[in-house]
């Protein structure tokens, strides 16, 4: 148990100390241990104790409280964790990743140092099986009243009872692109997978720069939606098939990265990249803002694209549990969620926050889409280990070509 003293009583604890080492006093004390009745002795005694404890406990109560979160990159306002800091007094190391499966080989390597984690749903899933993740004291969430059923219903899927989890955002996998610049080349804007998977279209592209999201377990969708496959298919031949397509793409991919397509869109160094809705948003952000005239737009194509949920979780080994609760509540705050999502562009799980989010955010489909777009997104669900090896083994064709 850690004990927080109040400052009044360490002061006091500091200066009874300092007295000690004053001459005079010392004198004093030195009068009492020799010719001080027993009873004066004995008073002298327990005050020695009692700063002797105040030191003990003096210096772990003023141990600094903290909560270490490992969160997906570009997803936060950073004055979020400066008001948590201020309102709680815990403080937050943050840390960031762009890649579910560098966070997933962290995870089971086990001692992250972390306390709060945020994997995609499909990721969650496994990794609950894994043992990788504690149960949530539900006492200490009294904010879950805010989380939006519809939400929660899709999230079950990956977490059944949220049990393990809460939902921080969710969001999409399409296209970001530079609406000039394409048009220039294409004679149209962005509306289907074509533009990625026809190796044609793409090539009049490759001028102009192409990223692709490092990802796997989206990529492979994508491809297997595109040939018009299940995009959740484990089977072998599918995921062959579709590490062929992108195979034939490679050829004019700049990049395969999770994260630095939102610069390099924002400042004209590339013209596509396959990407994630509120990063492509965020990437339009910067553009308007550096006002250079480069103009970014978001495709969800019309054959469809995949919808992720990514879940706030604590690991099994997390040391600061009490605070990792104590975050998660307050990240279920209708205004602190609120703010998120009016900064980042992707959308919450929170119904409560709804009423908090900016026009530009709920009433644009691509964020939270209406029932048109709903319609056309599909998700997924975990791999299971030996087709994890062959996607694994396909994406690395993919990248390197060997
Ligand atoms: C944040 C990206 C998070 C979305 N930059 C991927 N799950």
């Amino acid at each position: 148990m850690r004990l927080v003293y109040p400052a009044s009583i360490l002061f006091a604890y500091r200066d009874l100390a300092a007295l000690k080492f004053e001459p005079r006093w010392r004198q004093v004390i030195a009068v009492i241990k020799t010719k001080g009745s027993a009873e004066m002795k004995s008073v002298l005694k327990s005050l020695a104790l009692c700063a002797a404890t105040f030191a003990l406990v003096g210096t772990s109560g003023a141990q600094e409280r903290v909560v270490n979160v490992y969160n997906w990159s570009d997803y936060i306002d950073e004055s979020i964790l400066a008001d948590f800091t201020k309102e709680t007094g815990i403080k937050v190391v943050y840390d960031v990743f762009d890649s579910n499966e560098i966070l997933e080989t962290k995870l089971l390597a086990g001692g992250t140092g972390y306390d709060v984690v945020v994997p995609s749903g499909v990721f969650l899933a496994r990794q609950i099986q894994a043992g990788v993740f504690q149960p949530l004291d539900k006492s200490k969430l009294p904010n879950s009243v805010n989380m939006w059923d519809s939400v929660l219903d899709r999230t079950a899927t990956y977490d059944p009872g949220h049990k393990y989890s809460i939902n921080y955002m969710w969001g999409t996998t399409g296209i970001g692109y530079n609406t000039k610049a394409v048009k220039e080349r294409l004679g149209e804007e962005i509306s289907s997978w074509d533009v990625i998977f026809d190796p044609e279209k793409l090539a009049k592209l490759k001028d102009c720069g192409v990223h692709v999201l490092d990802a796997p377990a989206e990529l492979i969708p994508a491809a297997l939606n595109h040939l018009g496959k299940n995009p959740d298919s484990k089977d072998k031949d599918d995921i062959a098939a579709a590490e062929a397509l992108l195979e034939k793409i490679r050829p004019n991919v700049q990049k395969f990265h999770s994260s630095e397509y939102i610069n390099a869109l924002a400042n004209g160094d590339i013209c596509v990249a396959v990407g994630w809705s509120g990063d492509v948003f965020q990437a339009r952000d910067r553009a308007a803002e550096a006002k250079a005239g480069v103009e970014i737009g978001y495709a969800i194509p019309k054959k469809g694209a995949l919808m992720w949920f990514d879940q706030m979780a604590i690991p099994a080994d997390a040391k600061n549990v009490e605070e990792a609760h104590i975050f998660l509540n307050y990240i279920m705050k209708p205004e602190v969620i609120a703010k998120a999502s009016n900064y980042v562009f992707y959308a919450n799980g929170n119904k409560a926050s709804q009423p908090l989010l900016d026009k530009e955010v709920t009433g644009d489909p691509a964020i939270y889409p209406d029932a048109a777009t709903l319609e056309k997104l599909y998700i997924t669900t975990p791999y299971d280990a030996r087709t994890q090896r062959v996607v694994t083994r396909a994406w690395t064709k993919v990248k390197t070509g060997q």
